[in-house]
């Protein structure tokens, strides 16, 4: 098992092959709530659902595609932003949106940083399947650490393997002005890989959930229906760029971004004369749609009438277990002045500040009120914070003792002055 250790001088990797020893410096922004969970490998223990959801892919996908489940977490910037064509200034790449372990090395926001090194090391059709780092939301579907499958198919131009489409949520292929089709290509191959890469995806989604379905005993009607949409989206190594959506819990819910291969990407691996499509889901997102989980803390519980439910491979039948009451509590503070060249206050600081004092008890932060003092300018923020145990009842007193440190802690680590 891989382990990050915080010393003061540095950031230690020990263990394993990843040993390694990193200077700290002015990037370095990892906290010790996600150095503990950096080598937990949830994609490779088999009873795990995130395990089951990664196999299912696996086997879905079939013996064509290369499998890498074991690539280090830790990469360079220049592998996860640089090489796919990130602008420079990028906000995924600011420290309110990143994990540094220093300027040079930093957690993987997501599993397109192999792309391009495994297009290289010749692999043409491949999935990787991973465990990411980002500072984002706090609510039921986001969470600092989660798992992606990325999935990449190449062809040779004007041999793109065709498609039954028939039966496809998304009607033909759609581009636009604003997520235009590269002009490299042909309209036909083009065309031809929006239809594969979608008609692929939904085949992978509908044949999970089926099975997901089948093995809780649900029949297909109406109601346990899939749902699904296709949206535009935006990567900076795809075009034209698409977004699936599945309904859940009353809400579309994003789980998956893709699209045509950005020609440079290709280039990088001396594809000249290639076309292929790329995508990268969100294993928890999924698994929480197909059987019904309604929190994604869960996935980090050891409770056993969670875990107890899944076993290695299968899909199985899981019964949600109901819901332990909340408690909300608010915090008001006045925001600091913006300073130049600084990036100033991010909801993200607050964000990962909560997750420090509360762990897992904290399952939502919402900012509830902002407003600009007329006379002094200043901007404040009131943020409601939901405090819930996924397995016991919290009381009123501990959330108190929480609240207070979260209260303690802002004025000092965000230079906010508390309201
Ligand atoms: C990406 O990460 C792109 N790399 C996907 C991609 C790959 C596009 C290849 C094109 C080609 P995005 O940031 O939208 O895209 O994340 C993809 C999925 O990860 C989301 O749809 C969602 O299912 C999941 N996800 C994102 N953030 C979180 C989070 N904080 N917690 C849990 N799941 C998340
Ligand atoms: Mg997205």
């Amino acid at each position: 098992r891989l382990s990050l250790v915080r010393a003061a001088a540095g950031i230690r990797l020990t263990a394993g092959l990843l040993g390694a020893s990193y200077p700290r410096d002015d990037h370095t922004n990892i906290t010790g709530a996600v150095l503990a969970k950096v080598g937990s490998d949830l994609h490779q223990q088999p009873n795990h659902p995130i395990c089951i959801m990664a196999t299912l892919m696996r086997d879905h996908f079939g013996p064509l595609y290369t499998y890498h489940d074991a690539l280090s977490p830790v990469v360079s910037p220049a592998a996860n932003f640089d090489s796919l064509g990130f602008e420079k200034d990028h906000p995924g790449r600011s420290l309110s949106d990143s994990y540094y372990i220093n300027k040079d090395t930093m957690m993987r926001t997501h599993t397109s940083a192999h792309q391009v090194e495994l297009l290289q090391k010749g692999h043409r059709n491949f999935l990787v399947v991973a465990d990411v780092y980002r500072r984002d939301e706090i609510d039921s579907t986001h969470y600092p650490v989660f798992h992606q499958v990325e999935g990449v198919r190449v062809f040779d131009r004007g041999n793109v393997e065709a498609v039954d489409s028939s039966n496809l949520a998304s009607g033909p292929p759609n581009a636009s002005a604003d997520n235009p089709r590269q002009a490299c290509y042909t309209t036909v191959d083009s065309e031809a890989v929006e239809w594969h890469l979608k008609a692929s995806l939904e085949g992978m989604v509908r044949s999970i959930f089926a099975a997901a379905q089948q093995a809780q005993g649900i029949a297909t009607t109406q109601e346990s229906e899939l749902k699904m949409r296709w949206v535009d989206g935006y990567f900076p190594f795809t075009s034209p760029s698409y977004e699936l959506e599945v309904w859940y819990e009353g809400k579309w819910m994003e789980v998956l971004g893709c699209g045509v291969i950005q020609q440079h990407i290709l280039e990088q691996a001396n594809l000249h004369n290639s076309v292929g499509w790329a995508f990268g889901i969100g294993l928890e997102r999924l698994a929480m749609a197909f059987f019904r989980i309604p929190d994604i803390r869960l996935f980090w519980s050891q409770d056993p009438r969670f875990l107890g439910q899944f076993s290695a491979g299968k899909v199985t039948h899981f019964e949600p277990f109901s819901r332990y009451p909340s408690c909300t509590k608010d915090v008001s503070f006045w925001l600091p002045e913006a300073k130049d060249g600084e990036e100033g206050f991010h909801p993200n600081d607050l964000f990962e500040l909560v997750r420090d004092v509360a762990g897992d008890l904290v399952e939502d932060v919402k900012l509830t009120d902002s407003f600009v003092h007329p006379k002094t300018k200043r901007e404040s923020h009131c943020y409601r914070i939901t405090y819930r145990s996924m397995d016991r009842n919290v009381t009123n007193e501990e959330i108190n003792v929480l609240q207070d440190q979260v209260r303690q802690l802002a004025p000092e680590r965000l230079d906010v002055q508390l309201r």
